[in-house]
């Protein structure tokens, strides 16, 4: 996870004490971006004020694999693996105290307020790209070859196993149409118009229409009209696509105590962070039975 950015959408600046005694803390992260660190084994956001020399983090146990799709992700706190910290310090952390496995031993922590209770809510938008050169309407619902990746994160649109990056050809307003039927070789499941599926025109052995070429002078069979042997390939290649992830973090509920003192916040929004993750996903798409 990297490239970090952070904005911060608005703060919460409700403090109350159950003995209504006013506290010294301010409780005032309006204008700190959030900010996280992994751990061994655990993911810390925070949000540090320099001013005031005071920080609010939180931290959750997430896989990697929650920040690959567009999730609404929920966090129960439980005082142990998740948990809130609200501190004030004698002069402010910098962000590499918050993951760090032993305790820095400055700056000095001066008030330790713990929440143990409370949902904390991670919105992940992702954001997919088959780097196929198609430029793709990521509203768009839809799936040309029915395998459940639609077209602008399924690489191979049409599901005949032929990469569409490999069948546009070389300008992509353009693409190439081998079989002049209106229909471009990457949306085209039979790119010759022999009749033949251009899945099919392939072997067992080596599934890649690519590669199976009976006249080296014209091409693989797929694109070649006078070649018509089929061999039934129920299955799909392995897809990639890339994706981008952003989060938007709140807590709701939390009751922060340092053993006296209790401070309650109903809502604490932490802000965002943009291209928090980014990666790639594999996968196989299903055959469809039909
Ligand atoms: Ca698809
Ligand atoms: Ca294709
Ligand atoms: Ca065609
Ligand atoms: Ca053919």
């Amino acid at each position: 996870m990297k490239n970090l950015r952070a904005f911060v959408l608005l703060a919460i600046l409700v403090s109350s004490c159950d003995d209504g005694d006013v506290l010294v803390t301010s409780f005032n992260f309006e204008d700190a971006s959030l900010q996280f660190c992994e751990g061994a084994s655990s993911l810390v956001f925070f949000k540090i004020n320099t001013e005031s020399n005071e920080s609010l983090s939180l931290q959750i146990n997430a896989e990697d694999a929650v920040f690959a799709e567009t999730d609404s992700l929920q966090f129960a706190l439980d005082g142990t693996t998740t948990f809130l910290n609200y501190r004030t310090y004698n002069t402010a952390p910098d962000a590499g105290y918050f993951c760090n496995s032993i305790p820095p031993t400055s700056p000095t922590v001066l008030q330790d307020y713990f929440a143990p209770d409370g949902t904390a809510t991670l919105l992940v938008t992702a954001v997919f790209n088959d780097n196929d050169n198609i430029e793709e309407d990521i509203e768009s619902t839809l799936d040309t070859d029915m395998d459940g990746l639609l077209d602008y994160y399924d690489f191979d649109d049409d599901g005949d196993n032929v990469p569409t990056a490999q069948e546009i050809g070389g300008d992509p307003n353009n693409p190439i149409d081998t079989d002049g039927d209106g229909t471009p070789n990457y949306l085209d499941k039979d790119d010759d118009g022999d009749g033949v599926p251009t899945r099919n025109e392939a072997t067992k052995d080596d599934p890649n229409p690519q590669n199976n070429i009976t006249d080296p002078a014209v091409g693989a069979d797929y694109l070649n009209p006078e070649i018509e042997v089929e061999t039934p390939i129920e299955f799909y290649i392995e897809h990639s696509y890339d994706f981008v992830s952003s989060v938007v973090l709140f807590v709701n509920n939390a009751v922060f105590s340092n053993g006296e003192e209790e401070i309650t916040q109903e809502s604490l929004d932490f802000g965002n962070i943009t291209n928090f993750a980014t990666g790639t996903t594999l996968i196989t798409p299903a055959f469809p039975t039909m």
